[in-house]
């Protein structure tokens, strides 16, 4: 396809100079440039694709260089991007130069926060609404009708979320115009969970339900007064007016609904959003869409084509590319092993199936095995409740998305001494997804919890191994992360020694070291990988631990390294601050060691913006040609002082 229109739009204002009947041809040009991206690099598909007209019309209504609008999840950003003179950046997606693949205020004054996680648009927009009106900027009919409006867009398988739900309820409380467009698929990534899920579903086939919408505007005319629909009756054109439902749900909140409506009809799409921007009250349009628009087999299987790698075509077949074993199908294998040797077992993810491995266990044992949708408090909360009733709880969740039940798992688990056992996918750097996404706090966040476990795999024997660790560990809370990668066979054919509390696992040693790196999960492989780095320095003796435990670190260990004057690196996929190498230092200062023989290795204290997780990892300073280079300087460092038993009394190791 040869685009027209598309690369001609730098901004919304060139959109709105076209007649509406060319927006069809911007939204295939979208479509196309979408397609052709996402074939090379992966990246977020059918959510993109489901919302093409609805964020044409959006732009084409409203002016969001002075309007908000708000994303939910902000997955579904792309067409939005296109629009606001992002198509240049379209070819480096997700890469560091590239476009981010969610709204990222750094690229555009159009993108008003960074977000990935789901549930925050509603409370954002209402922040922002309340925000204009104290600056006097707020849109009001008759005082400001051209001060700001407010958009929030969130899907159906979000507005469940706890956070969205609290943003509703507080939405339904203000005196202005206030829209949230609900773009509704009837998809999660996966199937959407729950009450709310089956409710939307009713709305969407129940003839009943059509024909009291059929009904609207007798029902306009008859309600008592005091309701909002009457309230708002006069204030609506007749399309919106044919389009008002009697929908019990969003009235309850205070927000009178309209839709749902077909979010593909562009003309109907517009005179919609025409009629109803200048409402001053909260309002919600239910638009239905549908995930993965204009490619059958986008459309055909939405949640593999959800977030897809890179596709390969053959014909009319569209398939992923095959990347490797993961560690999370690896983790997906080693839950099916566990519960079925062990029935006491029960498993949970929060709309991740796919994404965590859990899918496996969901069909295989759907008694013991849930989704609870986007509800991670919940999910949590739920595991708890297992716990007490004498079962042993696995929670697969991503690193990130346990920051959402973080007050969860102190009180309802760790106060409670509960074993839940965490599963934490996407721990550390993850790549393409960027700052959003990153597992960067697990550590941080759990070790403060009094006999919390926690534990890292380095490749998928030590996985297993780890989780078997922590079946039979029903003494409390204790967490097992891995990252978003394939799992490594540099140690496949050397036995696996089981977990044992406390206690790492050497894997090069010598009988007496010039210095010890502690890898904490995969940092280990990166430790050894680091080793074929040391040109000059391969003479020297590098003992690497697979330091296994963050809690409680093993002490023997850095008890022995440090009384013999061995410095030790820690590398951590995690924010230096309250990780790992915290751990090791902060035993080691109890321990009354010299604790400034450690050298930490970790996350620094910025951003790490979407790249490649190779990348990422350089950027850190935790791969392994930078973990070697640490080791050569930390070893010049140590051998150019005294290191004699009487001057190790006080040592005098000078830091690089
Ligand atoms: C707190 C949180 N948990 C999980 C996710 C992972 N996630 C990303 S998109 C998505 C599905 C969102 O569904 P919906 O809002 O209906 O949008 P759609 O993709 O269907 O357009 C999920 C579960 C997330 N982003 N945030």
């Amino acid at each position: 396809m040869i685009m027209k229109l598309l690369p001609g739009i730098t901004s919304p204002a060139d959109l709105k100079r076209l007649p509406i009947d060319q927006l069809p041809t911007v939204a295939a040009e979208i479509r196309y440039a979408i397609g052709e991206q996402i074939k090379k690099s992966g990246g977020h598909f059918a959510p993109n694709l489901g919302v093409v007209e609805l964020t044409i019309a959006l732009h084409y209504v409203f002016d969001f260089s002075h309007d908000r609008l708000l994303f939910d999840v902000g997955h579904q950003c792309y067409p939005h991007k296109l629009l606001t003179g992002r198509l240049p950046m379209l070819a480096k997606l997700r890469t560091r130069e590239g476009m981010a693949g969610f709204p990222e205020p750094r690229e555009s004054e159009y993108d008003l926060f960074s977000v990935g996680h789901a549930g925050t648009a509603i409370s954002t927009a209402v922040g922002m609404a309340r925000g204009d009106m104290l600056n006097g900027e707020a849109f009001d009919p008759t005082v400001r009708p051209n001060g700001r409006r407010v958009v929030s867009l969130i899907g159906d398988a979000s507005i469940v979320n706890g956070v969205a739900l609290e943003g509703l309820n507080n939405a339904g409380t203000l005196k202005r115009q206030f829209l949230v467009v609900l773009n509704d698929n009837g998809m999660s990534i996966a199937k959407p969970q729950g009450a709310i899920a089956a409710y939307f579903d009713r709305v969407r086939v129940n003839p009943a339900y059509r024909s009291m919408k059929r009904a609207a505007k007798d029902v306009l005319r008859e309600l008592p007064g005091g309701s909002i629909l009457k309230e708002m009756s006069h204030r609506l054109g007749e399309i919106a007016k044919d389009a008002i439902t009697e929908d019990a749900w969003f009235e309850k909140f205070g927000l009178l609904t309209v839709g749902p409506i077909d979010g593909h009809d562009l003309p109907s799409l517009i005179d919609m959003l025409i009629e109803i921007k200048d409402v001053d009250r909260p309002m919600v349009l239910h638009v239905h869409t549908v995930k993965g628009k204009g490619f059958d087999f986008a459309e055909g299987d939405a949640c593999k084509f959800h977030s897809p790698g890179s596709l390969v075509v053959e014909g009319c077949r569209v398939e992923v590319k095959k990347s490797g074993r993961s560690f999370t199908s690896a983790f997906g294998d080693a839950m099916m092993d566990l519960m079925q040797r062990d029935e006491k077992i029960v498993a949970c993810t929060a709309a991740m199936p796919d994404g965590t491995g859990l899918n496996k266990a969901l069909s295989a044992f759907p008694d013991r095995t849930w989704d609870t949708g986007i509800c991670e408090s919940h999910a949590m909360d739920m595991m708890a409740g297992l716990a007490k009733t004498g079962f042993r709880p696995f929670f697969a969740v991503y690193s990130t998305f346990l920051q959402r039940a973080f007050d969860q798992v102190f009180q309802e688990v760790a106060l409670q001494g509960l074993a839940v056992r965490l599963c934490l996918d996407r721990a550390g750097l993850v790549g393409g997804d960027g700052a959003v996404h990153h597992g960067f706090c697990d550590i941080s966040i759990l070790r403060i919890f009094p006999k919390a476990v926690l534990m890292a795999a380095m490749d998928e024997p030590s996985l297993a191994a780890g989780l078997e660790f922590m079946r039979t560990y029903d003494e409390g809370l204790s967490a097992i992360r891995y990252p978003r990668d394939n799992v490594s066979d540099m140690f496949v054919h050397e036995p696996c020694p089981p977990f044992e509390l406390g206690k790492a696992r050497a894997l090069r040693t010598h009988e007496n070291p010039d210095l010890a790196i502690l890898g904490y999960g995969v940092m280990a492989i990166e430790a050894m990988k680091a080793l074929e780095h040391l040109n000059g320095h391969g003479e020297y003796k590098v003992n690497v631990y697979d330091a296994r435990f963050a809690k409680p670190v093993d002490r023997e260990l850095i008890r022995s390294l440090l009384e013999r004057n061995v410095p030790i690196i820690t590398v951590e996929d995690h924010s230096l601050i309250g990780g790992f190498g915290s751990c090791v230092q902060e035993a080691a200062l109890e321990m009354g060691l010299d604790a400034r023989l450690i050298t930490r290795l970790g996350l620094p204290e910025s951003w790490i913006y979407q790249d490649s997780r190779k990348s990422q990892l350089a950027e850190a300073g935790i791969d392994a040609p930078s973990i070697a280079r640490v080791v050569r300087e930390v070893l010049d460092a140590h051998h150019t002082i005294d290191v004699s038993p009487a001057a190790s009394q006080t040592p005098q190791v000078v830091k690089p």
